[in-house]
């Protein structure tokens, strides 16, 4: 269905290691831009401090997202951290009928599901690496939120989800906030040209053929 040529959105799936920047990238790009819109995912992580049901992420009990499994309502999920992540059909089905272009901030298990699911053809890829380890750690210990354990655990984690840079299409290493923001609306933009190809362009050249035609037998 999403195969056919009547969505003009792109999916942009953006993976990096927790604290690389991407979730405040992908807000930033959400607020500014109203073409582009953000995939609340349905997580069983506890909320954070400021974090509002619904905004961030629907939060729910494990019992209920067994439940959205079992009723095939996520496209992709996968555990992350000991906690569960997934990614709602309904949501983005939504979206894309509306002609919106939708940011995923999704861990590489997502990024491999969203590409090789059903929405392929509209998928555009984007990995944030971090400048240094340390500002790594840096940036995972200001923000204040997770205690030192989880920290520390994050750090571990983030070396196996940063060897899975490769299999992105565009790399991006996140030493200045706002250029990065500049160039993923970039890549945006471009992808959507390309696939303009696919799927605008063959209604506008019958209509140039049209004018052709009209013009032809005018003179
Ligand atoms: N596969 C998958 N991963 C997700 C989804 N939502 C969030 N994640 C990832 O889960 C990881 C943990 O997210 P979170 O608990 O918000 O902490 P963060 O690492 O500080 O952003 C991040 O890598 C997110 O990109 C989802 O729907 N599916
Ligand atoms: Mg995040």
């Amino acid at each position: 269905m999403v195969n056919q040529p009547k969505f003009k959105g792109i999916l942009i799936v953006i993976s990096s290691p927790s604290g690389a920047g991407k979730t405040s990238l992908a807000n930033s790009i959400v607020e500014e831009n109203e073409n582009i819109s953000f995939s609340t995912s349905v997580t069983t992580r506890p909320p954070r401090d400021g974090e509002k049901n619904g905004r961030e992420y629907h939060f729910v009990e494990k019992d209920q997202f067994n439940l959205m499994i079992k009723n095939k309502r996520f496209i992709e999920y996968a555990e992350v951290f000991g906690n569960y992540y997934g990614t709602l059909k309904d949501q983005i089905e939504n979206l894309l009928n509306d002609g919106k272009d939708i940011i995923f901030d999704v861990d590489w298990q997502g990024g491999t599901k969203i590409r090789n699911s059903y929405l392929s053809p509209l998928v555009v890829s984007v990995f944030i690496l971090p400048p240094s380890i340390k500002t790594l750690h840096e940036r995972l210990l200001n923000r204040n939120k997770d205690d030192d354990r989880t920290v520390k655990l994050r750090m571990k984690e983030a070396r196996s989800e940063i060897s899975h840079w490769s299999e992105y299409q565009y790399i991006m290493i996140n030493d200045n906030f706002d250029k990065v923001k500049k160039n993923i609306v970039k890549i945006i933009e471009i992808e959507k040209m390309r696939r303009n190809k696919r799927i605008l362009l063959p209604d506008f050249i019958s209509k140039l053929n049209n004018e052709f035609e009209e013009f032809i037998s005018n003179s």
